[in-house]
Parts: C-alpha cells; sequence; structure tokens
C-alpha cells in the first residue's frame, strides 16, 4: 500500500531549523486523509482506557497504531516522509520510528495540553528527533491545534513535565514566554505541523462540538544510541546500552 505524502519545500525545511516548529499545508491528500480518518475513528472507539494519567486529561491515545494498521504504517514508513524527516533534523544520515500514534481531544473531556518538550522522558543519546503532527479533520485553531514556543529548541533539555501538577514548561521557566509563541493555527485534514523535540509545545482544550482526530508519528537519529534510561516502551526489548536501536520496533523508512 502508498500513502502520497509531498516533499517539504527548503523554505519550510529553513523555517523548521530557525523556529523548531512548521506547519506543512496538504502534505497528505485530502482523499487519502479521510480514508486515514476512518480507520482512525474505529481504533480510537476500541482502546483501552486505563488509569487517567495527566497526559490522559489532554488527550486520549491509540499507541503503536502502525503496528496493526497498514495504511497507518505505509504513512509512517513512506519514503518522502523519511525523507523530510532527515532534511528537516539537519546533519542526521538516516532516522528511525520511535512511536506512532492516534490522538483524540474530546470537547468537555479533555483539557489543554500543557506546554512540554517531548525529549526529556527519552532513552537516547542525542536529541535529533521530531514529530509530524497530521490532522485527520479539519482542526481549526480553538480546537486544540499545537502552539509552540519559537526557538525553544535552541535552549536544550529543560526537563520533565506531566510528573506533577504545574510543572508545565512556562512555569517551570518563565522566561519562554519572551520567545515568539507561534500563531494560532488553522488546519484543514491533510495539513500537518511538525515539532522538534526540544520545542516546547501545548495545545489549547477543544472548543468546538466535535473531536480533534489527528495521527502522529516520531522519527528520530538513527545513529542514535540506547542509553537505558527506564522508559515503558523501551523497557524489556533486549537494546543494549551504548548500542543503535536496531530493533524491528524502531524501522526506518526505505524506498
Ligand atoms: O496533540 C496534543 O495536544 C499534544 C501532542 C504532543 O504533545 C506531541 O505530539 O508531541
Amino acid at each position: 500500500m502508498d500513502i502520497p505524502v509531498r516533499h517539504a519545500t527548503d523554505d519550510e525545511v529553513r523555517f523548521f531549523h530557525r523556529h523548531g516548529w512548521v506547519r506543512l499545508p496538504r502534505l497528505v491528500p485530502p482523499d487519502t486523509v479521510t480514508a486515514l480518518r476512518d480507520r482512525a475513528l474505529d481504533h480510537l472507539r476500541a482502546r483501552e482506557r486505563g488509569t487517567v494519567t495527566l497526559v490522559d486529561q489532554a488527550f486520549g491515545q491509540s499507541r503503536d497504531v502502525a503496528d496493526g494498521d497498514e495504511a497507518f504504517r505505509a504513512l509512517a514508513l513512506a519514503p518522502e516522509m523519511g525523507r523530510n524527516a532527515v532534511r528537516l533534523l539537519h546533519g542526521v544520515r538516516d532516522v528511525r520510528v520511535q512511536v506512532t500514534n492516534l490522538l483524540v481531544k474530546e470537547p468537555g473531556e479533555h483539557g489543554a495540553t500543557e506546554f512540554h518538550q517531548d525529549f526529556p522522558w527519552m532513552p537516547m543519546d542525542r536529541s535529533a528527533m521530531l514529530t509530524v503532527w497530521l490532522a485527520l479533520a479539519d482542526v481549526p485553531a480553538d480546537m486544540g491545534a499545537l502552539r509552540f514556543c519559537s526557538g525553544s529548541h535552541r535552549y536544550g533539555v529543560l526537563g520533565r513535565s506531566f510528573t506533577r501538577a504545574g510543572d508545565d514548561q512556562l512555569t517551570q521557566h518563565p522566561w519562554l514566554k519572551d520567545l515568539e509563541l507561534s500563531p494560532p493555527l488553522d488546519l484543514k485534514a491533510g495539513d500537518a505541523t511538525v515539532h522538534h523535540a526540544l520545542t516546547v509545545h501545548g495545545a489549547p482544550a477543544n472548543r468546538r462540538e466535535s473531536a480533534r482526530l489527528s495521527f502522529t508519528v516520531t522519527y528520530f537519529d538513527a545513529d542514535a544510541l540506547y542509553t537505558g534510561t527506564p522508559y515503558r516502551q523501551t523497557d524489556g526489548l533486549g537494546l543494549e546500552v551504548n548500542r543503535p536501536f536496531d530493533h524491528p520496533r524502531f524501522p526506518c523508512p526505505r524506498p
């Protein structure tokens, strides 16, 4: 199965390097996204709802969706997705998929996504990592499209959020408010935003009547080494400390 993905332009790549995030309009054609949305709704209906963490209060998830769904797998492994990720990350030879996910933010049920970095949890020895956040239906800004602290990817690892109430990055590091906040984005189905794993980002609650639906895929430097930091996804996989993530759970997109 092939999922068409467009090439990111040089201007888009430059924008990402500068700001740590970028919007990619029509990354995937709308008719393809309609089919993906139907699959997503089935997966999300079937998802397990366990203990409610601080993350669960912000959005629902169906993690590793690409493992059991050939369309999402084809999208995550689409050669153009890999090429875009390599160009966006800069100085990286190749990338691996870290995780795929479906996210849902229901009006009334989920609150805002607090501002955070993705990297502080990760068991990789380097931070070259990004997430493509693809709107599976139109996501007007007040439905909860992501907002980014522009340029925050240049300030290193700022610490974990979602560990206790009040640990969002803007509270931990008030100076982040001096950085430019990305504008509210109205995304069409098939548009994506991409953010670096060091870019501080969050999202408002969904103020619309229908659910915010998105697919995310995170790529990281294929040469990154495993540090052994405890992390639910990697614990027990048999990865070796100081060795690359050569494991079927972390495939590389290939032509
Ligand atoms: O969709 C959201 O509200 C948050 C998603 C997020 O933080 C991420 O994909 O890194």
